[in-house]
């Protein structure tokens, strides 16, 4: 089906703040020693295992991860806090997450060239939002001024290509002429920074996107999608426990599990493949191969996962053009690491290039939209 919806815009805002892995591993390593003195009997009696130590040349090896942006730096790298301080707000301010939502709002429309009257929906789709209700999408609509409705989504790492994957369907269907998603993954309260697993994985950001009916377009830079593609199948591999029935269940509300855990290694095997294959068949539903795409905005979870899917899809390696990565300075942003890798890299794409925004992660979900720049 071509139902003439255009990706006429996309908006990055960068907190200002940044944490190198260097600074990260100092931390944590001087928290896992001060955590072994502190339970050095425990740990010489065998009934407490020691806090291993974390290397900055394993991460940035593990994960491609060489810096990562934080909302509020303070108190995450305090070795008797390990969590950021994010002062509670007033219900008549607006919220934090809001607040980095318009900013990437405001750019995605002004590349659009779009305001508040042409624009019907506003969907924040991200991985976590700050409060149940009123929806943050809703208080984003209001301080715009943009009349229609707007609802949160949460999807994980496919937050922001289920958000436009549903804007689509809302265009196609003559619902909206032109629908805002915002995807602003504030993601750092939820990790843990005493994990030596996890605890280089996530940065903060936000992005957003305008899609509109092809009637509407007025810019020179924007892609038709030829159509979007969703999956999903549950796994327990990447999980975060923290929820409204946590308060009831009596046990450490703000324990481990409460926060971002994942099993990595298995995350890896089960993903790459579904990822490859689910490209592959969307392409496949528009006769276009893999050698015919020009650039593929990949989710940004692992360096190491997008060199194998797009060995998978390509048969070989794809260079640093085709396939961006922004990991490098990002880290894993959630669900907005692709619409990074977008906003960062088409600029320089011809009339009738192809192009795959691609995510992939928890759930497990895959979101996927194969566009053509007009
Ligand atoms: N420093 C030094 N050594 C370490 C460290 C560290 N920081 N961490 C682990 N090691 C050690 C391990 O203990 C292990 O040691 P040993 O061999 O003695 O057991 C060794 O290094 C190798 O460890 P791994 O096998 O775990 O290492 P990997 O090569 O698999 O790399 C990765 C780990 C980087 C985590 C990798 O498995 C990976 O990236 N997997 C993909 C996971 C992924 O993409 N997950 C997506 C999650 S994001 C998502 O879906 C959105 C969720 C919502 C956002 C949440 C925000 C908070």
């Amino acid at each position: 089906m071509n139902a003439n919806v255009v990706l006429s815009g996309v908006g990055l805002w960068t907190p200002p703040n940044k944490i190198t892995n260097q600074e990260l591993v100092d931390s944590y390593n001087a928290w896992a020693t001060a955590y072994n003195q502190q339970h050095q009997s425990e740990i010489d009696a065998g009934t407490l295992t020691a806090k291993p130590f974390s290397s900055a040349e394993f991460i940035e090896k593990a994960s491609g991860i060489k810096s990562r942006y934080i909302y509020r730096k303070e108190g995450a790298l305090d070795i008797e806090r390990m969590r950021p301080v994010i002062p509670e707000r007033g219900e008549e301010e607006l919220s934090n997450q809001a607040e980095i939502a318009i900013e990437a709002a405001r750019l995605a429309m002004a590349d659009a060239n779009k305001t508040a009257a042409d624009i019907d929906a506003v969907i924040v789709s991200c991985a976590y939002t700050q409060r149940s209700y009123p929806a943050i999408a809703i208080e984003v609509q209001q301080a715009l001024e943009i009349e229609g409705f707007g609802f949160d989504m949460l999807v994980a790492c496919s937050a922001a290509t289920f958000g436009m994957h549903r804007a689509w369907e809302m265009i196609a269907s003559g619902n909206a002429r032109c629908v805002l998603v915002i995807n602003p993954e504030l993601v750092s309260p939820q990790v843990n920074y005493t994990d030596r697993d996890s605890h280089f994985i996530f940065g903060d950001v936000a992005t957003a996107t305008v899609l509109e009916s092809a009637a509407t377009v007025n810019t020179d830079t924007a892609f038709d999608i030829l159509s979007t593609k969703a999956q999903t199948v549950f796994s327990n591999n990447i999980r975060s426990n923290f929820g409204y029935i946590s308060r009831a269940n009596d046990t450490d509300p703000f324990g481990p599990d409460k926060l971002f855990h994942q099993a990595g290694r298995k995350v890896f095997k089960e993903v790459c493949p579904m990822a490859a294959e689910h490209i592959t068949a969307h392409l496949a539903q528009h006769d276009i191969a893999a050698e015919q795409v020009s650039r593929w905005w990949l989710h940004q979870a692992n360096i190491n996962m997008n060199t194998l899917i797009c060995k998978k899809l390509l048969g070989r390696d794809a260079n640093a053009e085709e396939a961006p990565i922004v990991l490098d300075e990002y880290a894993n942003t959630a669900s907005a690491g692709s619409i990074i890798a977008f906003a960062l890299h088409h600029r320089d794409l011809a009339s009738q290039d192809v192009g795959v925004i691609c995510s992939f992660g928890a759930g497990y979900s895959i979101g996927s939209l194969v566009i053509r720049k007009r």
